[in-house]
């Protein structure tokens, strides 16, 4: 008899969420950057353990939203740990010991803020949830027994992992913990599908990773990436055209570098991993355009499955 079920992935931004679910299903699902608010809509990665599937569904991170933006995805997080048949609530242990130690600095005082509302919700939630400490490859062993066992009290939670979602240590215990709880049924998606992100807005968010990874100092959420063609050639390559979008005309400049050696940057490394993925030789044009109100305009959330309204 198969097993399957959905285990959302919660957490405060930055907490190593996509970096875990990528390592879960065992290949890039979703992007990964060290900026906060990576992740703008929930991702699902499909892993298998035996005979059950577990479809685990990276989600934004939550934190205090400001932006209509933001609001929306912390609201898709709540949404799809509500429907899931799990929850991990994916917490970066690093911040929460050198906060605890006193040697925090300000985004690891945020990141413990945000799992102290994250747990404070969970606490109106009748559902326990299970506890993954991340980042324990970073961390001083002696001081995060203390840390877990505070977060442990909160009385939220079922059970306890250790693990080093970028390292790997302790991820295979929690996918087979996952797997025992997923429920009798038949298999979501065939044996050898790992995503279901449609292949456009795949290409987007690779882009957008790289736009993040290059930027993200001079660039902070101003920026979203479109794909407007998305064409196979005859010779069996793909034609891929994409529109940067940022909010001012300065920045637009930032994405252009000097000489236009930034966005060249940004289009090489977009290239060559959408060629490794999708398993081609790809043609990527990049155009950088300023539009103000992108992250208030309607299409963009419809395409990237978002409420507008709330
Ligand atoms: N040292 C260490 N770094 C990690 C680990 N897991 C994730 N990271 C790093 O933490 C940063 C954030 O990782 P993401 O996977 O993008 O985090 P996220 O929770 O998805 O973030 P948002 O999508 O912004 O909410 C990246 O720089 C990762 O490489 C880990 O186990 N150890
Ligand atoms: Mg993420």
């Amino acid at each position: 008899m198969t097993h399957a079920g959905f285990v959302a992935i919660i957490g405060a931004p930055n907490a190593g969420k996509s970096t875990l679910v990528n390592r879960l299903v065992g290949s890039k699902v979703s992007i990964v950057t060290q900026k906060v608010q990576t992740t703008r809509f929930p991702i699902r990665g499909v892993a298998i353990e035996g005979e059950t599937q577990i479809v685990l569904v990276d989600t934004p991170g939550i934190f205090q939203p400001r932006r209509r933006l933001d609001r929306a995805m912390v609201r898709a997080a709540w949404g799809r740990a509500e429907e899931a048949d799990a929850i991990v609530h994916l917490v970066d242990a690093n911040a929460q010991v050198l906060v605890a130690a006193g040697e925090g600095r300000g985004a690891d005082r945020k990141a413990v803020q945000d799992v102290e509302a994250i747990v404070g919700e969970l606490r109106t939630h009748e559902r326990k949830v299970i506890l993954a400490l991340n980042k324990i490859d970073l961390v001083r062993r002696e001081l995060l027994l203390a840390v877990t066992q505070t977060l442990f009290a909160s009385d939220v939670y079922s059970e306890v992992f250790m693990i080093s979602a970028a390292s790997g240590t302790g991820v295979a215990d929690l996918r087979q913990r996952l797997a025992a709880v997923m429920p009798e049924g038949p298999w979501f998606y065939p044996e050898d599908q790992s995503a279901d992100l449609p292949a456009r807005l795949l290409a987007a968010e690779i882009t957008r990773e790289k736009v993040f990874l290059r930027v993200h100092e001079e660039l902070p959420y101003a920026s979203s990436v479109e794909t407007t063609a998305f064409e196979e050639r005859q010779d069996g390559s793909l034609r891929i055209e994409q529109t940067i979008y940022v909010e001012r005309d300065g920045q637009r400049g930032i994405v252009l570098g000097k000489n236009g050696e930034t966005l060249k940057w940004i289009g090489s490394a977009s290239r060559q991993e959408l060629g490794e993925i999708l398993g081609c030789v790809v043609h990527l044009f990049l155009h950088v355009k300023v539009k103000s109100n992108w992250a208030e305009d309607q299409g963009f959330f419809r395409d990237i499955g978002l409420d507008f309204d709330v």
